[in-house]
């Protein structure tokens, strides 16, 4: 069984009220990640979802230089490029999606959070560490990221998470687990456009990531408390929207899990 959230933080606060806790959901394109997230937002007040900003990286936008008065314009689909020339843009793709997840993740919690005498998590989909450990680890596996961009990107990862230090620390991670071949199906189900080319063997790869992190965690971590944060698992290859009784496990799950 997974052992409960960890208390990273200074404790309660002098008013008494809890500090908020910091989770992710982690797992495979299409696993559910983020249907996952709307039923952990209606199960209680308590828990905040913060969504993935992947909306912002299907359209670039160029800013105009200060009192130009000119119109922010889209200048990209910084997703679509990526699939469509992995090695001239996976780079590039790997820095936007980092940037854009450090900044929601730096936005303070909700005032209503603050004020909670209960448990209150902030739920994240996905994390900075996912992008490294998962995503960016594996374009440069598949030499769509080079020697000297890996180098690079890891350089400015370890600097920027070392200084935000514990605004980006997470005390949990809720791992959704299914097959590559249930991910498939779910992903073709969806139909992202900028996914059509997504292949079975691509999804294959990166469940291995996952697992090497979160059930083995044997992947080469570069940041020490990561190493030793609590793994919730839980079997997503069930279809949890329409089953009323996996819903109440899951959730019976998490509310133990965050307890
Ligand atoms: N992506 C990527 N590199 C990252 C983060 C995401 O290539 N560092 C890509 C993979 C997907 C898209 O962005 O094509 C969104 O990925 P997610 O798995 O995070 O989100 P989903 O929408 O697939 O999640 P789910 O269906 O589980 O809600």
């Amino acid at each position: 069984p997974a052992r409960g959230l960890q208390s990273t933080g200074p404790g309660p606060r002098p008013d008494g009220r809890a500090r908020v806790r910091r989770v992710s959901i982690e797992g495979n394109i299409a696993v559910g990640k983020s249907t996952f997230a709307k039923l952990l937002q209606s199960a209680s007040s308590d828990w905040e979802v913060v969504q993935e900003p992947v909306s912002k990286w299907q359209s670039i936008e160029s800013r105009p230089s200060e009192g130009s008065g000119a119109p922010q314009q889209t200048v990209g689909n910084l997703l679509q490029m990526m699939y469509e020339d992995p090695q001239r843009w996976s780079y590039t793709f790997q820095t936007y999606s980092c940037m854009s997840r450090m900044k929601t993740q730096l936005q303070p919690p909700p005032p209503h959070l603050l004020s909670s005498k209960g448990t209150p998590v902030q739920v994240f989909e996905r994390s900075v560490y996912s992008d490294r450990y998962i995503f960016a680890l594996n374009s440069f596996e598949l030499d769509c990221i080079n020697p000297a961009e890996w180098a690079v990107y890891q350089d400015w990862h370890t600097f920027l998470v070392e200084q935000f230090g514990p605004q980006l620390e997470l005390e949990g991670i809720i791992y959704l687990k299914a097959s590559p071949q249930k991910c498939m199906e779910r992903l073709g189900r969806r139909g992202r456009p900028e996914e059509g080319g997504v292949e079975l063997d691509y999804l294959q790869k990166l469940h291995m990531q996952h697992e090497r992190w979160l059930t083995e965690r044997s992947t080469q971590l570069h940041f020490e408390k990561l190493k030793h944060v609590p793994v919730l698992e839980l079997d997503a290859s069930v279809e949890f929207l329409s089953d009323q009784t996996v819903r109440d496990e899951f959730i019976v799950k998490v509310k133990d899990f965050f307890s």
